[in-house]
């Protein structure tokens, strides 16, 4: 087999269920051998953030990998910002590119693409991935594969490959997966012990849930230890969409001075919080950066668990999860309040749409058809989720890259099979908006909720009195039809209220629905934010 097959089926079996992609001169070669060998499914989109945006979606939504394929140069910069969100936001996202052959690398000219020197684009990458491999070498390229698809699934970051665009059909040996990185298993076991005891000994313990229980798959197991440890759980914003089972002691999301009261008074009163798989940033904490005890934190992420002052390294947190399962009692249920979204309240009459109207209108559609995948770009609409039962969510609550929403989506929907909902702003859809024209080529057909303001909205709350953030109308509803969707513009609830039932009974297209609301018109959620910054 050459290289190209061997990165296919490697990839295949660490999980990744397609490729993303746009091509160009240098990755050619291995455009031919993905769509020839039928290895794995393939996908292109318009533009490079667009399949950026689409394979880390995928990844976040499978818990494994996604993978984006592009171009030497123009391509791979052009991802840049896509893999850099992903690295951020803790999403294992492959990024492979074809580079100089090592034949013309010798000649000493410039080449097309090129930046500074040959390697600048490896060495960027570099900061913006946890393992990096170029595969100028067929005889071990099979053994570089593994290391970099093991970082990639084991620390959860996005990884960079290379391939010299000449040695693509060269032979090269089937990767074998690599094994595990070794663990100290003493050390889970002494750090499980301390943890236990400090739940056990405290009056009110709460468990906080973040991203790296998405990524890492471990929603089951941690649902069980919650209910076995009799424990409350919050997610951070991150973490929104974990434990919406019944059954789980979910209080709601934490959002400081920006959340509910409930919630944040649970979260800043206890004196035992357990963050797992917590980023620890200022969307997730940073309106009450200093109410959390953090001295009476118990912080587990990035494989490093950190308790008053000591840390213990290199522990997983499977293994925290699996060693507190062995050592909790069952307890009682604990007594909390769940969280209550607004449900099937919105009144359809002929008043202008706030975002709020718009959480109200899903949360009606979720009454009645059952929930649906979420995905959100940045935005308000991104804090209108708040006001939305909880269900899967996709969104970059904290690295916060515009044009998210669209083709993460169609990632969503290629990798699934699952239609889903997209709340997109009209600034963000301005950037990427573009790329539904690419559904009808494949057959998806999302439900895009585009909040129309006619303004970066968020970007006036933060500074108000400004003509910079107004934004012209572009009609979005119109030029979905010439997209291959079709395309709606509402103004009242009442029109939103039909469109949105309308929308959801058409199968087969996109369908954009075009919410126009006033400017300042913002949702509860962002308002508190808002003034909480202030
Ligand atoms: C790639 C900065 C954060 S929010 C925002 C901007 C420009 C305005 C969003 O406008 P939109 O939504 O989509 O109409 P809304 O609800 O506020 O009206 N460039 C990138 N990412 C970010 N985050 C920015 C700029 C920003
Ligand atoms: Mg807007």
């Amino acid at each position: 087999m050459n290289i190209a097959e061997s990165l296919l089926y490697a990839l295949k079996d660490h999980g990744a269920k397609e490729v993303f992609g746009i091509p160009g001169d240098f990755i050619l070669p291995f455009f031919k051998v993905m769509e020839e060998s039928e290895i794995i499914p393939f996908y292109t989109l318009s533009h490079e953030p667009g399949v950026g945006f689409a394979a880390d979606a995928a990844a976040r939504e499978n818990a494994s990998l996604g993978v984006v394929a592009v171009t030497y140069g123009a391509g791979a910069f052009n991802v840049l910002n896509a893999a850099t969100g992903a690295y951020a936001e803790k999403s294992p996202l492959v990024i492979i590119s074809g580079g100089p052959g090592l034949g013309e690398s010798r000649r000493g000219i410039l080449l097309h693409h090129q930046a500074k020197t040959l390697d600048s684009q490896l060495k960027i990458f570099k900061e913006i991935t946890c393992d990096q491999a170029v595969l100028n070498n067929p005889k071990t390229a099979a053994k570089e594969i593994a290391r970099v698809l093991r970082s990639c699934k084991e620390q959860c970051r996005p990884v960079y490959i290379e391939i010299p665009r000449d040695l693509t059909f060269n032979e090269c040996d089937p990767v074998v997966m690599a094994p595990a990185s070794p663990i100290n298993k003493n050390a889970v076991n002494a750090c499980a012990d301390e943890i236990f005891k400090r739940l056990e000994t405290a009056k009110n313990p709460i468990v906080m849930v973040g991203v790296e229980i998405k990524r890492f798959n471990l929603e089951g197991k941690l649902s069980l230890l919650c209910r076995k440890l009799g424990l409350p759980v919050a997610t951070t914003f991150m973490g929104r969409g974990l434990l919406v089972d019944d059954k789980d002691p979910l209080i709601g999301t934490y959002m400081g001075l920006a959340g509910y009261q409930r919630v944040t008074k649970a979260v800043e009163n206890s004196d035992a919080l357990l963050l797992l798989g917590v980023i620890f940033s200022d969307t997730n904490f940073g309106v009450s950066e200093n109410r959390i005890n953090i001295s009476q934190s118990i912080i587990v992420a990035d494989r490093i668990v950190r308790l008053a002052y000591h840390t213990y390294s290199e522990i997983p947190l499977e293994d925290v999860i699996d060693a507190l399962l062995e050592r909790a009692k069952q307890k009682s249920a604990p007594n909390i309040q769940k969280p209550c979204a607004p449900k099937g309240d919105l009144i359809p009459d002929d008043s202008k749409i706030e975002p709020v109207d718009i959480a109200k209108a899903i949360n009606d559609l979720f009454d009645a058809h059952g929930k649906m995948k979420i995905v959100s770009d940045v935005g308000d609409c991104l804090f209108t989720t708040l006001s939305i039962q909880s269900t899967s969510l996709t969104g970059p609550a904290y690295y916060a890259g515009m044009g998210f929403g669209v083709p993460a989506g169609m990632g969503v929907q290629a990798t699934t099979g699952k239609r889903p909902i997209i709340l997109v702003g009209d600034g963000a859809f301005q950037m990427t908006g573009w790329e539904l024209g690419n559904c009808r080529r494949y057959g998806w057909d999302p439900l895009v909720i585009v909040f129309n303001n006619c303004s970066w909205e968020m970007l006036r709350t933060f500074q108000p009195g400004t003509r910079f953030n107004d934004l012209d109308d572009w009609n979005f509803a119109g030029i979905a039809k010439s997209l291959g969707g079709d395309g709606y513009r509402v103004r009242t609830r009442k029109k939103l209220k039909e469109t949105l039932d309308i929308a959801y009974n058409k199968r087969g297209k996109f369908q954009l629905v075009e919410v126009m609301m006033e400017r300042g018109a913002i949702s509860p959620t962002l308002k508190r934010f808002t003034d909480a910054i202030k």
